[in-house]
C-alpha cells in the first residue's frame, strides 16, 4: 500500500464465502478484473484469506477477501473454516458463491443465518450458470438479492457489482471522528509527544485522521509536544476550543489546560468513532474493583513490534498497579486474533483500534460483553486514573453517544 491509500480500516469490506470449488476465487478475479487469487478444481486451494485493496465506483476504496471454503475437514480444515468465520466479523458486504448446480445447502443456510444474525448485507451469487441449460437458465427465479452468473464465461458480472453497489449504498454511512464538536475557524490544539515508542519519522494514524477532519472543517489548529503547551497556549490570543492529546499526556498537562477549555484525547475520540463510547465508559468501572493478582487482558489491533516504554505492555500496568496498589496478572495480545473465551479475565483494556475497521472493534467489545468481562479502551482507562475521566467526555455532554 502506498502512502497515498486509504488504510484498510477505512475501507468498505466485501468479503466472498461459500463452499470449496464454489468457485469463490473465480468470482473474485471476474469482479476484480485482476488475477488475485488461485483458482483450481483442487478442493481447498484457498488456504488463507486473500486481501485485495482496490478502488470500485462508485463506492470508492474497498477491501476485497477471498476466503477458504465453509465445509472445510480435518484439523487443517477446521482452522481454516475458523479464518473464514473470522473474516465475518471485519465484513461489511457478503457475497455468498454456491454453485448452481447444487444450490442452497446447509452450509449456505448456516451462513446466511449467521449474516442475518450479525445484521451484513448480503448476496446470495449462483455461479457457474454456463453449466445449466438455457431452458433452465431461463426458469430459474431470483430473489432481489440473488444473482445467476458464470465466473468462467464472465457472465453476470456486472449484475453482481450492481448489487454490491446498491448494498454499499445502506453500509456507507458518514462517519466522521469530531465533526460535531469544532466548527469552522474554532481554535484546536494538538498534542502529540515524541517519544521512543513514537515511529520514526511520522505520526501515527489517529493523528492524521484527526489532523485532517480538522482541516477539511476548517478549524485552526496548533500542534505541539506536551513540552511545548504552556508556550504554545500563552502565545494563542484566544484560548482553544479543545485540546486533545495523546492519552500518554494526560497526566503530564492536565493543569497545564485551564478549566474552561475543554480537553480530551485521540483514544477518547476513537472509542466514540470505532466503538461504543458508553460500553467503553461502563467497562471502566470494572478496574478500581479489581483485586490482587486479577487477570487483566491488555489487547492491541496492530501489530508493530513494541518498543522500549510502550504504553501497552509497560506505561499502562505500570501506572494501573500503582493507582491500585498491588500487582496484578497481565496478558497481552496484538494483531487481528481475538480470543472467544474470554471468561478468565476481570478486564480487558483495548486500544482505540485504528488499524481495525468499525466491525471488528464492535465485535471485539460485543465478544467481551457476551462473555461478561467489562472492557475499556487506553484512553478512557488513563484519564480515569488521571481523575479526568469526566473531564476527557466533557466534549460529548451534549451529544447522544
Ligand atoms: N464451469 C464453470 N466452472 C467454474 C466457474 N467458476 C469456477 N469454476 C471452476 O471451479 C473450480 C473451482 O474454482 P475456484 O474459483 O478455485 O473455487 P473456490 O470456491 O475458490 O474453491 P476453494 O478455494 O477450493 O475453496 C475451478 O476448476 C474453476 O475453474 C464457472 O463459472 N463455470
Ligand atoms: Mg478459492
Amino acid at each position: 500500500m502506498g502512502l497515498n491509500d486509504t488504510v484498510s480500516a477505512e475501507r468498505i469490506t466485501i468479503s466472498f464465502f461459500g463452499k470449496r470449488n464454489a468457485g469463490k476465487s473465480s468470482v473474485v478475479n471476474a469482479v476484480t478484473k485482476q488475477n488475485i487469487a488461485i483458482v483450481s478444481n483442487v478442493l481447498g486451494t484457498t488456504t488463507d484469506p486473500v486481501k485485495k485493496a482496490m478502488e470500485i465506483l462508485p463506492i470508492g476504496p474497498v477491501l476485497i477477501i477471498d476466503t477458504p471454503g465453509i465445509d472445510d475437514s480435518g484439523t487443517l480444515g477446521k482452522m481454516r473454516v475458523d479464518k473464514t468465520l473470522d473474516v465475518i466479523n471485519k465484513t461489511h458486504i457478503a457475497v455468498l458463491v454456491a454453485d448452481v448446480n447444487s444450490g442452497i445447502t446447509e452450509y449456505e443456510k448456516d451462513l446466511i443465518n449467521i449474516f442475518n444474525k450479525k445484521q451484513i448485507p448480503f448476496i446470495v451469487c449462483f455461479n457457474k450458470s454456463d453449466l445449466l441449460s438455457e431452458d433452465i437458465s431461463k426458469n430459474i427465479s431470483l430473489k432481489e438479492n440473488e444473482v445467476l452468473i458464470s465466473a468462467l464465461n464472465k457472465k453476470g458480472i456486472d449484475d453482481l457489482l450492481n448489487l454490491i453497489i446498491k448494498k454499499a449504498d445502506i453500509v456507507k454511512t458518514d462517519k466522521f471522528i469530531l465533526k460535531d464538536l469544532v466548527n469552522r475557524n474554532d481554535n484546536v490544539v494538538l498534542v502529540i509527544p515524541i517519544d521512543a515508542a513514537a515511529p520514526k519519522g511520522r505520526i501515527i494514524l489517529p493523528q492524521q485522521q484527526v489532523l485532517r477532519e480538522l482541516l477539511d472543517i476548517g478549524a485552526v489548529i496548533t500542534v505541539c509536544q506536551d513540552t511545548e503547551l504552556g508556550v504554545a497556549l500563552k502565545n494563542l490570543k484566544n484560548m482553544p476550543k479543545l485540546v486533545i492529546t495523546d492519552s500518554q499526556a494526560f497526566g503530564k498537562i492536565k493543569n497545564t489546560v485551564p478549566l474552561n477549555v475543554m480537553l480530551t484525547s485521540f483514544s477518547v475520540l476513537f472509542a466514540r468513532y470505532k466503538g461504543e463510547l458508553n460500553s467503553l465508559i461502563n467497562g471502566v468501572k470494572a478496574f478500581k474493583n479489581l483485586k490482587e493478582n486479577d487477570k487483566v487482558l491488555i489487547s492491541e489491533g496492530c501489530t508493530h513490534r513494541r518498543q522500549c516504554g510502550d504504553i501497552g505492555t509497560e506505561k499502562l500496568p505500570f501506572w494501573m498497579q500503582k493507582y491500585l496498589g498491588f500487582n496484578l496478572n497481565f496478558e497481552f495480545t496484538s494483531g487481528t486474533e481475538f480470543k472467544k473465551d474470554l471468561s478468565e479475565y476481570k478486564l480487558i483494556v483495548h486500544c482505540g483500534g485504528c488499524m481495525l475497521n468499525e466491525k471488528e472493534m464492535k465485535y471485539r467489545i460485543n465478544i467481551a460483553n457476551e462473555n461478561k468481562v467489562p472492557i475499556t479502551n487506553y484512553g478512557i482507562l488513563i484519564a480515569f486514573i488521571n481523575g479526568i475521566l469526566n473531564r476527557a467526555l466533557e466534549p460529548f455532554k451534549d451529544i447522544n453517544i
